[in-house]
């Protein structure tokens, strides 16, 4: 590896997360309010028995009702912030919790809301399904979010393919997707990526597949050995916890010493310094691999595809397509490790069981870890699995 791209790695910014302290009760989901959008309470459940599908297990019908809902969303005000689509909200919680106080004792615990701890399943889960229930909404149809299986190249290339995701970037045109209905001219980044992400802003979405010279995506062996650690997730219920017993953790696809500072910066960003050794693996390695490096600065800073700038990864919608196959896999694990349930209990601010998640708390949707358990209550299932012990 070259030196200029050792130095370029050890400034990655990958993750970030807001620290603020939440202490409020687990509330029931039906006693609370689903925000200003409807005066129904919030409720998770579906209609009947949504399927969420392998890409490239749908048809060409329902590729195009998932596409046209996604770009509907696109079109649609958020009605959480006039200022932004709905889908663009959806980018704007993600990238919110990447903020930190540097003044905040909390940030001595190496550890965030939404990635790199316990809560980054649960939160995930929410956010997923809240995404689901806004294309319904905006579309009119029971759309579910199809899942990308990393380990199988049928599904990778469904996933790519012009009639969903669209396909690699054009080297010539500084790695713009060109083709797919999410192409460049057809869908504009309204949300910026933060901190040293900032050098990769574009305006449309950039890809250089596969060109992220440590990381290749997740083997079937790979998802197996993540599928038998016997533990929701360990102490100390950070990029630390070891693999071979937390889930969450090898899941997430971190590494034991593979991150080797945690901090927050002056300007409010939280960053993190790897050992440049340890590549990403599952879901992280799914986020480089389709972003992938674009190039670098003349300072030596990356330029990263979409994907790879994780603050504001899910303006490339293939981010839901990832996610849906982290929560996929997630409700086969509990179909398998009966017993074994979300941990810590308590001890672990914003990571805890009952801790209501942020940012979504903010915007009237409360709901905690121990909520998002059985996807049976959320009203959807995979085609794999329905997430329940036999
Ligand atoms: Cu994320």
């Amino acid at each position: 590896m070259s030196l200029r791209l050792m130095r370029a790695r050890r400034r990655l910014l990958l993750l970030s997360a807001s620290f603020a302290v939440v202490t409020a009760a687990a509330l029931p989901l039906s006693g609370s309010a689903w925000s200003s959008e409807s005066p129904k309470p919030l409720d998770l459940s579906g209609k009947d028995d949504l399927v969420r599908k392998n890409a490239k297990a749908l048809s060409a019908k329902e590729k195009k009702d998932f596409v046209d809902a996604v770009l509907k969303l696109k079109a649609t005000a958020s009605p959480y912030d006039s200022n932004l689509s709905y889908y663009d909200q959806f980018v704007a919680w993600h990238k919110s919790l990447m903020t930190c106080d540097p003044s905040d004792p909390m940030m001595q615990m190496p550890m965030m809301m939404g990635h790199a701890g316990p809560v980054f399943l649960p939160w995930h889960r929410l956010y997923l399904r809240l995404f689901e229930r806004a294309l319904d909404k905006v579309s009119g149809k029971s759309v579910t979010v199809p899942y990308w299986d990393w380990s199988d190249p049928a599904s990778t290339a469904a996933v790519f393919s012009p009639d969903l995701m669209g396909g690699n970037g054009d080297s010539s045109k500084g790695f713009a997707v060109t083709t797919g209905p999410f192409r460049q001219g057809q869908w504009k980044l309204n949300i910026n990526p933060m901190g040293q992400e900032t050098e990769s802003a574009t305006t449309y979405i950039t890809r250089n597949i596969g060109a992220a010279p440590f990381t290749s995506l997740p083997t079937a062996a790979d998802v197996n050995a993540a599928l038998a650690a016997p533990r929701y997730d360990a102490a100390p219920y950070n990029t630390d916890s070891d693999t071979s017993v937390s889930f969450r953790n090898a899941l997430e696809g971190w590494s034991p010493g593979g991150v080797t500072k945690t901090s927050c910066s002056a300007d409010g960003v939280m960053e993190q310094e790897f050992d440049l050794s340890i590549p990403p693996k599952m879901h992280n390695s799914a986020h480089t691999w389709a972003g992938g490096l674009l190039g670098f600065t003349a300072d030596g800073q990356l330029l990263k595809g979409t994907m790879m700038q994780i603050s504001v990864s899910p303006n490339d919608p293939v981010f839901f397509l990832n996610h849906a196959n982290v929560d996929r896999l997630w409700a086969q694990w509990q179909a398998t490790h009966c017993g074994s349930n979300y941990e810590p209990t308590s001890g672990y601010p914003m990571n805890s069981a009952g801790d209501i998640m942020q940012p979504f708390d903010k915007a009237g949707i409360k709901a905690s870890p121990s909520m998002l358990q059985a996807i049976r209550t959320l009203g959807y299932r995979y085609d794999t699995t329905r997430g329940e012990c036999k």
